[in-house]
């Protein structure tokens, strides 16, 4: 069977495993740390990144987003979560890139605050992060405002592009609740409520 590698509360990890769970693709979860389970995540990938996916041949595949197109090219058309035509799925990827970059971010972040002591962290480094994570933020909260999302809104009508968006939000809130105020992104706090209610992203909760 497939294996997933990797703790649900990282944003890539966690949009592996709610995309393999609407393709409706059997797996294993894992959820070692990279950092508390180094040395045995080294055995299953020696470059130690999450998310890092074991196909049934034993090829090992890593970054979220290369697990993803692999999965996308194999799955029957109406499964897929990229649109086909070529405007609207140069739209998608526009909205997956400033999710990705704020989960990264955020993660940045995240790492700087918590993994480093507090007189070794860069002040510069962290506002330019937290600049860039905020503009992400800002687009996607355009984007969202622009699009026809409503509250009843079904698994069958979920795209990649509101997978990542959503991932990238509930981390941040998460980890940075205190660096990204709700009240300026409506939108996005309300595209993830409607998400997150749904079972596939309660199947694969963030902690
Ligand atoms: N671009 C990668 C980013 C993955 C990533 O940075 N994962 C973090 C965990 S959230 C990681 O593996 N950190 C360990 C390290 O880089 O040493 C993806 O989309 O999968």
């Amino acid at each position: 069977m497939i294996a997933l590698y990797g703790m649900l509360d990282s944003p890539f990890v966690r949009r592996v495993a709610i995309s393999l769970s609407l393709y409706e693709l059997p797996f294993e979860h894992y959820p070692l740390s990279v950092f508390k389970d180094y040395q045995e995540f080294k055995k299953i990938n020696p470059v130690v990144k999450a998310p890092t996916l074991k196909l049934d041949n034993g090829v090992v595949l890593m970054d979220s987003s290369l697990i993803l197109s692999y999965f996308e090219s194999i799955v029957p058309a109406e499964k897929r979560l990229m649109p086909l035509s070529t405007p609207l799925f140069a739209k998608h990827l526009h909205q997956i890139g400033l999710a990705l970059t704020a989960c990264e971010k955020g993660v940045q972040i995240s790492g700087e605050i918590n993994r480093r002591p507090v007189e070794q962290q860069s002040s510069i480094w962290l506002d330019r992060n937290t600049e860039q994570l905020l503009a992400a933020f800002q687009s996607l909260e355009m984007l969202i405002s622009s699009q026809n999302h409503d509250s009843s809104q079904t698994s069958q009508m979920i795209s990649q592009a509101d997978i990542t968006t959503v991932v990238a939000w509930s981390y941040t809130q998460y980890r940075l609740a205190n660096r990204v105020e709700i009240q300026k992104f409506p939108h996005l706090h309300q595209l993830a409520n409607t998400l997150e209610n749904l079972p596939i992203f309660k199947k694969n909760p963030i902690e």
